[in-house]
């Protein structure tokens, strides 16, 4: 075997498990340069000015978008691809029937292969990453390789790179290796492979998102919630936000919502005219890493520090707050162009496409200007609501988890489980339409436990188990309550005006978690009455109201059949809580 170029100098202050791994990697791959990310601007920039050269990256008009970029990626690579991801844990059953599982002897034997000599030419790129504060003990660090600038350039957007990020790794001891390349962007040579009992990550053939950006879903979810299961707390597909009531109390909640279900939106809401005095708070948009706390109470970390959110439909009425930060210094993947040579994608109510997503002549005969799954990258810093406490080592404590999807029938606005173990059955049993976000049909319904079908690296039996154990962590847990922006009436329109107005839901979940807030009890939980919530100046029809608040045993009976069916296939993996939990709510519905 070769042997790594003595061309490459490696960093004194590196810990010598990272130099062993990178010379390793650096002699399979074969790549002509080595660049360690120190996380600089200078940096930053300078990778920049190499993807304008090389036509990576298209500069947009300084003049309305001072710093931002235009990304193209391959026509074919536009979202993750759950078909090719794979948990690699020793044993088949622990990564249980929610996730694809190859041995990792044969995962590495086809990704050893795939891997060796594909950097020749390239610059390898090492980006050291702390997931979380720098100096928060709920942190986790991690090291991305990368052949592609793009990467390392979202990376550094995303999260905390560069020296600071080693540091912490030469004193942690351990961190998450993440190889990645692009290949040759070829489907057919295509793989995200998720080693967690060793906390590794290979990806190759992808230069997109999740697939790519090996902190996020890769990380921060997939070894993540393994690493929670080892130590004691949860790694969750949740936004965190906190919400300041006109008395200036703020409370925090954590939203599972599957992808492009409006978590980015929720995150960043705006408080309706109707609604004065109340503020929102972004701590996180996509993760939460949620601990237990010194005084009994959950607290939680977002471990992100920017956003890769979706750009359809986001225009200064639906989130102004996210329009506004995208103004400047942000990247911008597969969204069309306007003569101008501004942005543009479906839902923004100014300027015309002259070119979309792929680089042709915009001809709506062909479809959107953008792609549906077209995203902006950029620093939460940017975001006008961003959450001091986003950098708060100790988190922010939590007193509401929401679980929620898409749905047009059965889920009404919002229902509050009736105790934790009830609150996990909520979880364990949302179900939602498919977005874009991955590849595969849109709008069909299907399981999406606590929004992580995609993203627990681990049986989801045990993981459901683990979720029920947090009762004896967590003295003051917080509530779980679900919610349903989505449902629709006979005619196929939404019930809800969505977008700001959720924050009237957010109020009574609020108002319910200091034990006010007046509900019915039903047999799916505690649905608000009427009059506890805030619906002043929204002008909904009295039978919009009883729709959105209604309860249909008999289709409810239906869904608990399905939820039981989709349970038991996890075999003597279910918890019997659950199982039990799942027979009560039958009992309740007779
Ligand atoms: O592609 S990502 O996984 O980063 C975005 C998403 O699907 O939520
Ligand atoms: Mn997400």
């Amino acid at each position: 075997m070769a042997t790594t170029p003595d061309r490459f100098v490696l960093p004194a202050e590196s810990p010598p498990e990272l130099r062993r791994w990178v010379e390793q990697v650096a002699s399979r791959t074969r790549p002509e340069r080595m660049h360690w990310c120190d996380g600089s601007e200078a940096e930053y920039r300078l990778l920049i000015r190499q993807m304008l050269a090389s036509k990576e990256l298209l500069e947009l008009n300084p003049a309305t978008h001072p710093g931002c970029y235009l990304h193209r990626s391959h026509p074919s690579d536009v979202a993750r691809v759950e078909h090719l991801t794979f948990v690699c844990s020793e044993s088949q059953e622990d990564a249980g029937p929610n996730n694809h599982w190859m041995a990792p002897a044969e995962a590495r034997r086809k990704m050893d292969a795939l891997f060796d000599g594909c950097m020749r030419g390239r610059t390898m790129y090492v980006i050291p990453y702390c997931m979380g504060p720098i100096d928060s003990p709920y942190s986790r660090c991690g090291v991305e390789i990368t052949d592609s600038a793009y990467v390392a350039a979202n990376m550094k957007l995303m999260t905390r790179i560069g020296s600071a990020a080693l540091a912490r790794i030469a004193g942690d001891g351990s961190f998450v290796k993440g190889l990645h390349s692009i290949g040759e962007l070829d489907p057919e040579r295509r793989f995200i492979m998720h080693f967690p009992e060793s906390l590794e990550i290979q990806s190759y053939g992808s230069g997109y998102g999740g697939n790519a950006l090996l902190g996020k879903k890769c990380h921060a979810l997939r070894i993540a919630s393994w690493q929670a299961r080892c130590e004691g707390w949860l790694a969750e597909h949740m936004m965190i936000v906190g919400v300041e009531n006109p008395a200036g109390d703020i409370h925090y909640i954590a939203c599972a919502f599957p992808s492009a279900c409006g978590k980015t939106n929720l995150a960043m809401l705006i408080p309706p005219g109707s609604m004065p005095g109340w503020k929102i708070w972004t701590v996180g948009d996509d993760i939460a890493w949620l601990h237990p706390g010194p005084d009994g109470r959950l607290w939680a970390i977002n471990p992100e520090a920017g956003y890769f959110g979706v750009l359809p439909g986001t225009n200064a009425k639906t989130n102004r707050h996210a329009f506004e930060m995208i103004r400047r210094d942000t990247i911008f993947t597969n969204v069309g162009v306007t003569a101008d040579n501004q942005p543009w994608w479906e839902g923004l109510d100014q300027g015309v496409p002259v070119t979309d997503w792929q680089g042709r002549p915009f001809d709506p005969a062909r479809g959107p200007a953008a792609h549906p799954n077209s995203r902006f990258t950029v620093s939460a810093r940017q975001n006008p609501s961003y959450s001091p406490m986003a950098d708060a080592p100790q988190g922010v404590p939590i007193s509401a988890l929401v679980f929620g999807g898409r749905r047009r029938a059965l889920a009404p606005l919002v229902f509050q489980a009736r105790n934790w173990r009830h609150g996990v059955l909520v979880g364990a049993a949302m179900a939602s339409e498919t977005t874009a976000a991955a590849t595969g049909d849109v709008g069909v319904v299907r399981r999406d436990p606590m929004a992580m079908k995609p993203f627990a690296g681990y049986n989801f039996g045990d993981y459901w188990q683990h979720w029920l154990s947090m009762a004896d962590r967590v003295p003051r847990l917080p509530g779980i309550f679900h919610v349903n922006w989505f449902r629709r009436d006979a005619a196929g329109r939404f019930l809800w005006p969505g977008y700001g107005e959720n924050l009237r839901v957010l109020a009574w979940i609020i108002d319910r978690c200091q034990g006010r807030g007046a509900a019915d009890e039903t047999a799916i939980g505690a649905v608000p009455r009427r009059d506890a919530l805030n619906l002043a100046g929204l002008n909904l029809p009295d039978a919009t109201v009883s729709e959105l608040l209604s309860m249909d045993a008999t289709q409810w009976r239906k869904e608990a059949e399905e939820i039981g069916a989709y349970l038991e296939g996890f075999g003597s993996h279910l918890p019997e809580g659950l199982r039990s939990e799942l027979g009560d709510l039958r009992a309740r519905l007779k």
